[in-house]
Protein backbone atom coordinates (compact mmCIF):
# COMPACT_ATOMS: atom_id res chain seq x y z
CA UNK A 1 0.00 0.00 0.00
CA UNK A 2 2.96 2.32 0.41
CA UNK A 3 4.20 1.48 -2.82
CA UNK A 4 5.03 5.26 -5.39
CA UNK A 5 1.91 3.73 -7.65
CA UNK A 6 -1.76 4.68 -6.58
CA UNK A 7 -4.51 3.00 -8.69
CA UNK A 8 -6.53 5.31 -10.22
CA UNK A 9 -9.78 4.91 -8.47
CA UNK A 10 -8.12 6.47 -4.97
CA UNK A 11 -6.27 9.56 -6.97
CA UNK A 12 -8.05 12.68 -5.80
CA UNK A 13 -6.36 15.85 -7.61
CA UNK A 14 -8.80 17.68 -5.63
CA UNK A 15 -6.89 18.04 -2.41
CA UNK A 16 -3.89 19.38 -2.98
CA UNK A 17 -5.88 22.97 -3.95
CA UNK A 18 -7.78 22.78 -0.48
CA UNK A 19 -6.80 25.85 2.16
CA UNK A 20 -4.97 24.12 5.34
CA UNK A 21 -4.76 26.11 8.65
CA UNK A 22 -0.71 26.64 9.95
CA UNK A 23 -0.24 24.26 13.46
CA UNK A 24 -0.40 27.69 15.46
CA UNK A 25 -4.07 28.25 14.21
CA UNK A 26 -4.71 24.76 14.43
CA UNK A 27 -6.44 24.19 17.49
CA UNK A 28 -10.36 23.09 18.77
CA UNK A 29 -11.19 24.19 21.66
CA UNK A 30 -10.50 21.60 24.82
CA UNK A 31 -13.13 21.08 26.87
CA UNK A 32 -13.43 19.19 30.30
CA UNK A 33 -16.21 17.95 32.50
CA UNK A 34 -16.32 20.59 35.18
CA UNK A 35 -16.07 23.46 32.48
CA UNK A 36 -18.91 25.30 30.95
CA UNK A 37 -18.93 25.33 27.04
CA UNK A 38 -20.39 27.04 25.19
CA UNK A 39 -21.92 26.03 21.99
CA UNK A 40 -19.43 24.69 19.53
CA UNK A 41 -19.40 22.10 16.24
CA UNK A 42 -16.29 20.53 17.05
CA UNK A 43 -14.11 19.91 20.62
CA UNK A 44 -11.55 18.12 22.49
CA UNK A 45 -12.45 16.32 25.64
CA UNK A 46 -10.49 15.32 28.51
CA UNK A 47 -11.06 14.15 31.86
CA UNK A 48 -14.71 12.06 30.44
CA UNK A 49 -14.13 9.45 32.87
CA UNK A 50 -13.86 6.48 30.51
CA UNK A 51 -10.93 4.57 32.37
CA UNK A 52 -7.54 4.54 30.65
CA UNK A 53 -7.07 0.69 30.70
CA UNK A 54 -10.08 0.52 28.82
CA UNK A 55 -8.60 3.14 26.17
CA UNK A 56 -5.23 1.19 26.18
CA UNK A 57 -6.92 -2.42 25.67
CA UNK A 58 -9.03 -0.81 22.94
CA UNK A 59 -5.68 0.28 21.03
CA UNK A 60 -3.71 -2.74 21.60
CA UNK A 61 -6.75 -4.80 20.36
CA UNK A 62 -7.37 -2.79 16.75
CA UNK A 63 -3.43 -2.28 16.62
CA UNK A 64 -3.13 -6.07 16.87
CA UNK A 65 -6.54 -7.14 14.36
CA UNK A 66 -5.34 -4.51 11.49
CA UNK A 67 -1.78 -6.20 11.88
CA UNK A 68 -3.22 -9.68 11.34
CA UNK A 69 -3.12 -11.22 7.54
CA UNK A 70 -5.87 -10.40 5.34
CA UNK A 71 -7.15 -14.04 4.90
CA UNK A 72 -7.79 -13.43 8.97
CA UNK A 73 -9.53 -10.25 8.48
CA UNK A 74 -11.60 -11.30 5.51
CA UNK A 75 -13.12 -13.82 7.57
CA UNK A 76 -14.66 -10.71 9.25
CA UNK A 77 -16.04 -9.35 5.46
CA UNK A 78 -19.04 -6.56 5.16
CA UNK A 79 -21.44 -8.31 3.28
CA UNK A 80 -22.66 -7.00 -0.48
CA UNK A 81 -24.60 -3.89 0.57
CA UNK A 82 -23.93 -4.07 4.44
CA UNK A 83 -22.48 -1.63 6.49
CA UNK A 84 -20.69 -3.56 9.29
CA UNK A 85 -17.93 -6.19 9.08
CA UNK A 86 -14.43 -5.53 7.64
CA UNK A 87 -13.76 -3.89 4.46
CA UNK A 88 -13.12 -0.59 2.82
CA UNK A 89 -13.55 3.11 3.22
CA UNK A 90 -15.56 4.97 0.53
CA UNK A 91 -18.18 7.89 0.75
CA UNK A 92 -20.67 7.74 -1.95
CA UNK A 93 -19.92 9.79 -4.74
CA UNK A 94 -20.61 10.65 -9.04
CA UNK A 95 -17.40 9.18 -9.78
CA UNK A 96 -16.56 6.82 -7.05
CA UNK A 97 -13.55 7.36 -5.96
CA UNK A 98 -11.84 5.16 -3.03
CA UNK A 99 -10.71 6.59 0.43
CA UNK A 100 -7.27 5.28 1.37
CA UNK A 101 -8.43 2.94 4.34
CA UNK A 102 -9.64 -0.07 5.89
CA UNK A 103 -12.26 0.08 8.56
CA UNK A 104 -13.98 -2.38 10.66
CA UNK A 105 -17.88 -1.29 11.16
CA UNK A 106 -20.07 -2.71 13.96
CA UNK A 107 -23.49 -1.81 16.23
CA UNK A 108 -22.46 -1.98 19.43
CA UNK A 109 -25.17 -0.41 21.68
CA UNK A 110 -27.71 -1.47 22.00
CA UNK A 111 -26.43 -5.22 23.03
CA UNK A 112 -29.13 -6.49 21.11
CA UNK A 113 -28.54 -4.54 17.66
CA UNK A 114 -25.04 -6.79 17.71
CA UNK A 115 -24.16 -9.26 15.04
CA UNK A 116 -21.78 -10.54 16.58
CA UNK A 117 -20.64 -12.75 13.20
CA UNK A 118 -18.85 -9.77 11.83
CA UNK A 119 -17.03 -9.23 15.84
CA UNK A 120 -13.51 -10.52 15.46
CA UNK A 121 -11.90 -12.88 18.31
CA UNK A 122 -8.61 -11.97 17.02
CA UNK A 123 -7.03 -11.05 19.30
CA UNK A 124 -9.02 -12.92 21.79
CA UNK A 125 -9.61 -9.47 23.91
CA UNK A 126 -11.26 -7.59 21.12
CA UNK A 127 -14.38 -8.75 21.86
CA UNK A 128 -14.64 -8.05 26.14
CA UNK A 129 -12.56 -4.70 25.24
CA UNK A 130 -15.17 -3.32 22.51
CA UNK A 131 -17.93 -4.37 24.88
CA UNK A 132 -16.36 -2.35 27.51
CA UNK A 133 -15.23 0.67 25.21
CA UNK A 134 -18.69 1.10 23.79
CA UNK A 135 -20.72 1.12 26.57
CA UNK A 136 -18.34 3.81 28.66
CA UNK A 137 -18.39 5.89 25.51
CA UNK A 138 -22.15 5.61 24.93
CA UNK A 139 -22.29 7.03 28.90
CA UNK A 140 -19.72 9.97 28.26
CA UNK A 141 -22.37 10.39 24.82
CA UNK A 142 -25.44 10.78 27.26
CA UNK A 143 -23.51 12.99 29.31
CA UNK A 144 -22.98 15.70 26.80
CA UNK A 145 -26.51 15.36 25.28
CA UNK A 146 -27.76 16.54 28.30
CA UNK A 147 -24.85 18.98 28.99
CA UNK A 148 -25.60 20.44 25.69
CA UNK A 149 -29.37 20.57 26.00
CA UNK A 150 -28.73 22.32 29.10
CA UNK A 151 -26.57 24.90 27.88
CA UNK A 152 -29.57 25.44 25.38
CA UNK A 153 -32.01 26.13 28.53
CA UNK A 154 -33.43 23.30 27.92
CA UNK A 155 -34.20 19.80 29.76
CA UNK A 156 -31.07 17.98 30.40
CA UNK A 157 -33.41 15.03 29.57
CA UNK A 158 -34.88 16.09 26.06
CA UNK A 159 -32.45 14.56 23.62
CA UNK A 160 -32.67 11.40 25.85
CA UNK A 161 -36.52 11.20 25.49
CA UNK A 162 -36.39 11.49 21.49
CA UNK A 163 -34.05 8.27 21.94
CA UNK A 164 -36.26 5.42 22.47
CA UNK A 165 -34.72 2.44 23.86
CA UNK A 166 -31.90 4.79 25.01
CA UNK A 167 -30.47 4.82 21.60
CA UNK A 168 -27.96 3.65 19.55
CA UNK A 169 -24.25 3.16 19.15
CA UNK A 170 -22.04 1.75 16.20
CA UNK A 171 -18.30 2.04 15.97
CA UNK A 172 -16.37 2.35 13.47
CA UNK A 173 -12.76 1.75 13.58
CA UNK A 174 -10.54 2.91 10.96
CA UNK A 175 -7.05 2.26 9.52
CA UNK A 176 -5.29 4.30 7.08
CA UNK A 177 -2.10 2.66 6.10
CA UNK A 178 0.77 5.26 5.14
CA UNK A 179 0.96 6.17 1.45
CA UNK A 180 4.02 7.39 -0.63
CA UNK A 181 1.69 9.83 -2.70
CA UNK A 182 0.16 11.16 0.40
CA UNK A 183 -1.18 14.50 -1.15
CA UNK A 184 -3.03 12.50 -4.04
CA UNK A 185 -5.46 10.34 -1.89
CA UNK A 186 -7.21 10.63 0.80
CA UNK A 187 -8.18 8.57 3.97
CA UNK A 188 -11.69 9.78 4.51
CA UNK A 189 -13.28 12.10 1.47
CA UNK A 190 -14.77 15.62 4.03
CA UNK A 191 -18.30 14.19 5.39
CA UNK A 192 -19.92 15.47 7.99
CA UNK A 193 -21.93 12.51 10.43
CA UNK A 194 -25.76 12.15 10.04
CA UNK A 195 -25.97 10.88 13.65
CA UNK A 196 -26.36 13.37 17.19
CA UNK A 197 -23.14 13.00 18.43
CA UNK A 198 -19.75 11.12 17.62
CA UNK A 199 -16.42 10.53 19.31
CA UNK A 200 -13.83 10.08 17.96
CA UNK A 201 -10.35 8.52 19.44
CA UNK A 202 -7.42 9.31 17.82
CA UNK A 203 -6.06 6.44 18.22
CA UNK A 204 -1.82 6.15 17.97
CA UNK A 205 -0.81 9.80 18.00
CA UNK A 206 -0.68 10.30 14.21
CA UNK A 207 -2.43 13.69 12.78
CA UNK A 208 -4.74 13.25 10.33
CA UNK A 209 -8.13 14.40 10.99
CA UNK A 210 -9.13 18.07 9.72
CA UNK A 211 -12.38 20.13 10.24
CA UNK A 212 -13.98 22.50 8.09
CA UNK A 213 -13.52 26.05 9.44
CA UNK A 214 -16.44 28.32 8.49
CA UNK A 215 -14.10 30.27 5.66
CA UNK A 216 -13.16 27.16 4.08
CA UNK A 217 -9.64 26.31 5.85
CA UNK A 218 -9.45 22.89 6.71
CA UNK A 219 -7.83 22.01 10.82
CA UNK A 220 -5.80 19.94 11.85
CA UNK A 221 -7.16 18.50 15.33
CA UNK A 222 -3.81 17.54 16.97
CA UNK A 223 -4.48 14.47 18.82
CA UNK A 224 -4.11 14.42 22.78
CA UNK A 225 -3.59 11.36 24.62
CA UNK A 226 -6.70 9.85 25.24
CA UNK A 227 -8.75 12.81 24.63
CA UNK A 228 -12.34 12.30 22.33
CA UNK A 229 -12.38 14.56 19.84
CA UNK A 230 -16.46 15.49 19.87
CA UNK A 231 -18.25 16.34 16.57
CA UNK A 232 -21.82 17.48 16.01
CA UNK A 233 -23.52 15.09 13.68
CA UNK A 234 -26.61 16.21 11.59
CA UNK A 235 -29.57 14.98 13.67
CA UNK A 236 -28.47 17.17 17.00
CA UNK A 237 -28.11 19.91 14.31
CA UNK A 238 -31.42 19.06 13.38
CA UNK A 239 -33.08 18.61 16.74
CA UNK A 240 -31.27 22.09 17.88
CA UNK A 241 -32.97 23.94 15.00
CA UNK A 242 -29.21 24.82 13.79
CA UNK A 243 -27.84 25.74 17.41
CA UNK A 244 -25.33 23.47 17.26
CA UNK A 245 -24.17 23.00 13.69
CA UNK A 246 -22.94 19.55 12.42
CA UNK A 247 -18.94 19.64 11.43
CA UNK A 248 -17.60 18.86 8.24
CA UNK A 249 -14.37 16.88 8.91
CA UNK A 250 -12.18 14.74 6.59
CA UNK A 251 -8.61 12.46 7.20
CA UNK A 252 -5.55 12.53 5.32
CA UNK A 253 -2.54 10.54 4.40
CA UNK A 254 1.22 10.74 5.49
CA UNK A 255 3.55 9.14 3.48
CA UNK A 256 5.28 7.38 6.99
CA UNK A 257 3.09 6.37 8.94
CA UNK A 258 -0.29 4.49 9.68
CA UNK A 259 -3.18 6.12 11.33
CA UNK A 260 -5.61 4.60 13.57
CA UNK A 261 -8.86 5.71 14.47
CA UNK A 262 -12.22 4.90 15.92
CA UNK A 263 -15.39 7.03 15.69
CA UNK A 264 -18.24 6.10 17.74
CA UNK A 265 -21.37 7.23 16.46
CA UNK A 266 -24.56 8.20 18.92
CA UNK A 267 -28.06 8.01 16.92
CA UNK A 268 -31.76 8.28 17.80
CA UNK A 269 -33.63 4.83 17.91
CA UNK A 270 -34.37 4.03 14.08
CA UNK A 271 -38.04 4.68 14.43
CA UNK A 272 -37.49 8.00 16.05
CA UNK A 273 -39.25 11.01 14.62
CA UNK A 274 -36.48 13.28 13.73
CA UNK A 275 -37.60 17.03 13.88
CA UNK A 276 -36.24 20.41 15.72
CA UNK A 277 -36.71 20.19 19.93
CA UNK A 278 -37.02 23.89 19.71
CA UNK A 279 -38.33 27.41 17.77
CA UNK A 280 -35.97 29.62 16.19
CA UNK A 281 -36.12 32.58 18.74
CA UNK A 282 -33.63 35.85 18.94
CA UNK A 283 -33.35 36.48 22.23
CA UNK A 284 -34.99 34.90 25.43
CA UNK A 285 -35.13 31.33 26.14
CA UNK A 286 -36.05 28.64 23.46
CA UNK A 287 -39.30 27.20 23.59
CA UNK A 288 -39.61 23.69 23.49
CA UNK A 289 -41.81 22.23 20.70
CA UNK A 290 -44.18 19.43 21.86
CA UNK A 291 -45.57 19.50 18.07
CA UNK A 292 -42.81 18.30 16.08
CA UNK A 293 -41.58 20.81 13.30
CA UNK A 294 -40.37 18.21 10.63
CA UNK A 295 -37.98 18.58 8.35
CA UNK A 296 -37.76 16.93 4.73
CA UNK A 297 -36.28 13.72 6.31
CA UNK A 298 -37.96 11.67 8.76
CA UNK A 299 -35.76 8.89 11.03
CA UNK A 300 -35.55 6.70 8.39
CA UNK A 301 -34.45 8.36 5.25
CA UNK A 302 -32.11 9.84 7.70
CA UNK A 303 -30.68 7.00 8.35
CA UNK A 304 -30.38 5.56 5.36
CA UNK A 305 -28.54 8.75 4.33
CA UNK A 306 -26.24 8.12 6.87
CA UNK A 307 -25.83 4.12 6.01
CA UNK A 308 -25.31 6.01 2.18
CA UNK A 309 -22.63 8.13 2.99
CA UNK A 310 -20.44 6.57 6.09
C1 LIG B 1 -15.38 8.85 10.84
O1 LIG B 1 -15.12 7.66 11.12
O2 LIG B 1 -16.53 9.30 10.59
C2 LIG B 1 -14.29 9.81 10.80
O3 LIG B 1 -14.54 10.91 10.39
C3 LIG B 1 -12.95 9.39 11.25
C4 LIG B 1 -12.05 10.54 11.45
C5 LIG B 1 -10.66 10.13 11.84
O4 LIG B 1 -10.11 9.17 11.29
O5 LIG B 1 -10.10 10.78 12.71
Amino acid sequence: TGGAHVPPRYLRPEVAADAVASEGEAAIPIIDFESKSGVVSALQLINHGVPDDVIQGMKANIEAFFGLPAETKQQFAQERGQLEGYGQLFVVSEDQKLDWADILYLNTQPPEHRNTRFWPDKPDTLRSTLDAYSAAVKTVADRLLAIMSSNLGLPPEVVASRCSGGGMQSVRINYYPPCAEADKVVGFSPHSDADLLTLVLQVNQVQGLQVKRQDGTWVPVRPLDGAFVVNVGDILQIFTNGRYRSIEHRAVINAESARLSVAAFHSPNIHATIGPLLTVTDGGPPELHEALLLCQAGGQELLATDEARS
